[in-house]
């Protein structure tokens, strides 16, 4: 399929589905859809569950395939790495044998090479996401996809257990990260504090970054001296040969992730409405339960003061207080009452966010437009990333937020239609970012544009 003509620089509502899914063909190496080419060649945790709700749009069992090659990678532990390798391309730092799993811990599957981190359980969203697609088309796809997700369950399940047995073993109800790439905002202003401790050896292995070349406006990329902390990161948890208990009784950046939580929360929440359709009434309750445990824990994290979650440096105590779209996390998960939710929305509306004067359209900012830090053109930082905004429209949608949903979703479309998908934009003039052609970012326009529109938003 070819990309339809762009008319006058902008894509005509109509093309734009077919456009995205022309990207995710071009990324789609016939086992995996890359998240971008040249920049992201290997399959990523979170990339594939929101390229598997774009696929589901027009291709059911490819979106089914897409998270079985993820989960092939999933370690004995019920970890889901951050990154899942393809062994014909090495073209990303850090690679492999970098990362040296295999080598250093039998949990870590043998047959194909993962890194050792891993990112927001965003899986069992997608797969009911998948799941509602497919009921409401019928026939033997869906019959494919019921299939699949007897299946697919219990890996879910394995993956739920791990970030709460080796996430979580205090029983907090938040999640704790050992790398800034855990929390998917691997650059974000959330995690500066954090960072700031990180001491770089002074025997760090030397290292050629490959993301600079392929994005060449240093500006939107991490810098230098950020990636170094990124990469020690990786020696320290070598160290501890991937052992989590080992890594938090001594690893230099140690936080609680109350986005990560909040998704995990409303994850839980769709894994035992899967698992009650699957008739397993225990872990129905097993999940019902760390779905509250974990809307409590995100709950505790609000500030009452910015009135958003804050996450907490567990080497310091301190909490962060930089305004980030993560601080919108209990949007994501529910559980405020009516009278706090209206304050939540009233300030994602307001000028500190998608109301900002100089935004070229009301979308979310990684970094709120008002905040000292925040850098337009920089990685999380300040620009708009259109699968966040996607989250959290369904997140608003779920919420029964639809009026300040419709206006998210509509203006993240209004910026995709120059037809670029790039990775993310500059929120002051919808200038697209970082790399062209970013699956996760098709994928969402994909599904807002679908037109057979699942009854159920993914976050419920
Ligand atoms: C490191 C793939 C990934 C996303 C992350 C995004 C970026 C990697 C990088 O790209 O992270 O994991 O090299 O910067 O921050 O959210 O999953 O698209």
């Amino acid at each position: 399929m070819s990309a339809p003509a762009v008319v006058a620089g902008r894509l005509p509502r109509a093309g734009m589905a077919e456009a995205a899914a022309a990207v995710l063909r071009r990324n789609d190496t016939g086992r995996i859809v890359r998240p971008a080419v040249p920049l992201y060649p290997h399959q990523w945790s979170w990339d594939a569950a929101f390229i598997a709700v774009g696929l589901a749009t027009f291709d059911l069992r490819r979106a089914c395939a897409e998270l079985d090659e993820l989960f092939r990678g999933q370690w004995r532990t019920g970890m889901v790495p951050h990154i899942v390798f393809d062994p014909t391309d090495p073209g990303y730092f850090p690679g492999p044998d970098r990362w040296a799993c295999a080598e250093l811990t039998a949990d870590a599957p043998s047959e194909l090479r993962t890194s050792g981190i891993c990112q927001p359980p965003v899986h069992a969203l997608a797969v009911e996401r998948i799941l509602d697609r497919a009921v409401h088309r019928g026939g033997d796809d869906a019959r494919h996809v019921g299939a699949w997700a007897v299946n697919i369950y219990p890996k879910l399940l394995a993956w739920h257990r791990y970030l709460v047995d080796r996430r979580d073993p205090a029983g907090t109800g938040l999640l704790r990260i050992c790398h800034g790439w855990e929390s998917g905002m691997d650059n974000s202003p959330r995690w500066d504090e954090c960072y700031s401790r990180v001491v770089v050896g002074a025997d760090l292995p030397a290292y050629e970054r490959l993301d600079t070349v392929v994005v060449p406006r240093q500006s939107q990329r991490p810098r230098a001296q950020e990636y170094d902390r990124y990469v020690w990161l990786i020696e320290e948890l070598k160290r501890v040969g991937y052992d989590e208990e080992r890594y938090f009784a001594g690893g230099s950046f140690q936080a609680t992730d109350v986005f990560m939580s909040a998704i995990f929360a409303a994850a839980n929440d769709s894994l035992a409405r899967l698992a009650g359709a699957l008739e397993r009434p225990q872990e129905v309750n097993e999940l019902r339960r760390y779905a509250d445990t974990y809307r409590r824990g995100v709950m505790s994290s609000v500030d009452p003061h910015t009135f958003l979650a804050a996450d907490r440096n567990l080497l310091t105590g301190e909490l962060g207080s930089v305004p980030t779209c993560a601080g919108f996390a209990p949007l994501v998960c529910g559980g405020l009452d009516s009278s706090e939710q209206h304050r939540l929305v009233a300030l994602l509306r307001s000028p500190r966010w998608m109301s900002h004067p100089q935004l070229t359209a009301p979308v979310l900012a990684s970094t709120s437009p008002q905040a000292r830090g925040f850098r337009r053109h920089a990685y999380w930082r300040g620009p708009t990333w259109p699968a966040m905004n996607w989250l959290f429209e369904q997140a608003l949608v779920a919420r029964g937020e639809h009026e300040t949903a419709a206006q998210l979703r509509e203006a993240t479309l209004t910026i995709l239609g120059d037809g670029s998908f790039a990775e993310y934009y500059d929120p002051f003039n919808g200038d697209p970012l970082g790399t062209a052609e970013h699956s996760w970012t098709a994928a969402v326009a994909l599904d807002w544009l679908g037109d057979e529109k699942a009854a159920q938003p993914a976050v419920q």
